[in-house]
């Protein structure tokens, strides 16, 4: 059955379908990504038919990245729609990595019937989906009834958007689509949510506890995290900086936030400022494995977990994040807009700009290790090695700042983030809290369909693998998307033995020279097999000017990567060998 079914019940009728469309076109969605199939094959068709744009995935792990990560540029939830048992599971990673993002994300799954399913009876795609949900997101809801829809959707809605953000499932049994209402009473039904995210206004208290620490810092120190940029606080956290005088890190996904070039960037800086930083204000950023749980060595302290003796500010939406790793003397708690204004207000325009000697010692350290890269970045070495192909991405990038950059791998990750300057808030798009594999072209995707704007993917060969199908997807809605695949034959690197010394090649080792630039051309997209700088740059610079799906194959030295990039001391093995 191919053509789109038309209702068949009288005009002054509506039904579930129309009703669940109805309530998120009157919420301002305007994406469903997803995959078809029962019972949601007809709600794709008639969302299409509704003028709502559906962007159909080859997996749905991909379309719920999607969802999640519109929910980032957005601001607002994010949509994905899946069938029920097997593909409710596909994009439950993705709700789930969503959660722990804090991207608003609603999962809408199709589910089998109540009945059936309450008394496991074997249903076509059984599963009790709310009860699996539940626990991996931050609400889940069930809709029965049609008259049900619009508080169901309002209520996802506000869950996915309010206080800190994050995933939501919305379980639509079969059943509910066919039920038919009067329309009137279907449309009166329906809830168009007011202010989805109430600004969160700080205790006067508060600021000025957090202005006395900072007053009295000789060595201060500002953290950025992905929550400062996901809040839109743009400008106030740019005066903020400039105004306190104060030197800032940003975490990986808060690059551009402020530019990276800026003169009070600690980043190149960063094993230096924060164990000598005295008191450290911490915007949108969670003290997590990301910063070392705030303790041991990395933050100054004496042993793995001794607490380095720093006072730290903390401005975050949730209160319960306050104290989880170590002590915060000063929470604000409200959103970062609410609460960095407050701060520039109560700062006033005599604040003293940090001691000089601080702000000395950082540029020094910061210039030495600039001078140092900028050398290695020179190279030439053959093959490409991460910095050459990394050094030609990043005047790309320098090229053009609107582009939006999505990136995954371990080394790929780890010496895009540090070699590639970011110049505008939220255009850095990675693997997050969990560094998570997989995210990459369901990233792309939606940074494209929800930006209009070109992207780069930079993706690990291994990381690419993970959603790789998703070319198809590139190619057939025509996105401005050029994913380069850092491609060294392997997870890390391409020269892992088997220890066995057997014929299968090492666990961590793919098959050498891959021509993964074919896998595009065979949805009618442009392959490019670069094994020089120079080579990678005309490829870059050709898939930007055409706007054409591209994907290139850039040639890694494959002895190039460490074991797990950056964070090998994370390895079990890693504390064998101490
Ligand atoms: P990073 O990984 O960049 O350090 P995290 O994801 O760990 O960032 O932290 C983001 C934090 O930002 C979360 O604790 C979240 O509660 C918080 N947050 C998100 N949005 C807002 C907002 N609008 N106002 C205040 N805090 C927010
Ligand atoms: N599975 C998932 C879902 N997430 C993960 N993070 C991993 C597995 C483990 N893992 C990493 O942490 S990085 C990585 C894996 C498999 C791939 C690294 O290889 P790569 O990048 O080719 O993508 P480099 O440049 O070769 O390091």
């Amino acid at each position: 059955m191919s053509n789109p079914p038309t209702t068949s019940q009288p005009a002054t009728m509506t039904d579930g379908f129309h009703l669940l469309l109805d309530a998120l076109k009157l919420n301002g969605i305007k994406t469903l990504y997803g995959l078809p199939g029962i019972p949601i094959t007809d709600l794709t068709r008639m969302a299409q038919a509704e003028g709502l744009r559906v962007i159909s995935f080859r997996h749905e792990q991909n379309a719920g990245n999607a969802a999640a990560i519109a929910g980032f540029i957005n601001a607002a939830p994010g949509v994905c729609m899946t069938v029920s048992a097997p593909g409710f599971l596909n994009g439950l990673t993705a709700l789930a990595n969503a959660t722990t993002n804090c991207f608003p994300m609603i999962l809408l799954s199709g589910s089998s019937e109540r009945e059936i399913v309450d008394l496991q009876q074997g249903d076509y795609e059984e599963m009790d989906q709310l009860a699996i949900a539940k626990p991996l997101c931050k609400a889940a809801f069930r809709i029965l009834h049609a008259e049900d829809i619009g508080v169901g959707v309002a209520r996802a809605i506000r869950a996915a958007v309010s206080g800190r953000p994050g995933g939501v499932y919305l379980d639509l049994p079969a059943k509910l689509f066919a039920q038919t209402v009067d329309a009137a009473a279907g449309q009166a039904s329906l809830i168009k949510v007011i202010d989805p995210a109430p600004r969160q206004i700080p205790a006067p208290d508060a600021i000025e506890r957090a202005l006395n620490l900072l007053r009295n810092a000789k060595k201060p120190l500002i953290l950025l995290g992905k929550g400062a940029a996901y809040a839109r606080a743009d400008e106030l956290i740019q005066k903020l900086v400039t105004q306190s005088g104060i030197p800032y890190l940003p975490m990986s996904m808060a690059k551009g936030i402020l530019p990276d070039n800026h003169a009070q960037s600690a980043a190149a800086a960063r094993s230096f400022v924060l164990p000598e930083a005295d008191v450290v204000l911490l915007i949108g950023a969670r003290l997590n494995w990301l910063l070392s749980h705030g303790k041991g060595k990395t933050w100054g302290g004496q042993g793995p977990k001794a607490w380095g003796g720093q006072k730290f500010i903390q401005i975050d939406i949730s209160p319960t994040e306050m104290d989880s790793n170590v002590r915060i003397d000063a929470p604000i708690v409200g959103d970062i807009g609410s609460c960095v204004g407050a701060l520039l207000t109560a700062m006033g325009q005599d604040w003293q700009k940090p001691p000089a000697e601080w702000i000395t010692a950082i540029n020094l350290r910061r210039d030495k290790n600039i001078a140092k890269m900028t050398e290695t970045l020179a190279k030439d070495p053959q093959p490409m090695n991460y910095h050459s192909a990394l050094n030609v991405i990043r005047e790309i990038i320098k090229a053009n700042p609107d582009a939006m950059l999505v990136n995954e791998g371990a080394n790929a990750l780890d010496f895009t983030r540090s070699i590639v300057d970011m110049y505008k808030p939220r255009k850095r798009l990675d693997v997050g809290t969990w560094g998570i594999m997989g995210i990459g072209m369901g990233f792309a995707v939606a940074a494209a369909i929800e930006t209009g704007l070109p992207v780069i993917a930079i993706e690990g060969d291994s990381a690419f693998g993970f959603s790789g199908m998703e070319v198809e997807t590139l190619c057939r809605y025509n996105l401005p998307v050029c994913v380069v695949v850092f491609n060294n034959n392997g997870v890390y690197k391409g020269t892992d033995k088997n220890l066995s010394g057997g014929t299968d090649v090492a666990p961590t080792v793919f098959v050498k020279d891959a021509r993964y630039e074919k896998m595009i051309e065979a949805f009618g997209g442009i392959g490019v097999y670069a094994r020089t700088p120079s080579e990678l740059r005309r490829g870059m610079e050709d898939a930007l000017k055409s706007k054409k799906p591209t994907l290139i194959n850039a040639i890694i030295d494959e002895t190039a990567g460490t074991e797990s990039g950056r964070i090998t001391s994370l390895n079990p093995a890693a504390a064998l060998k101490k």
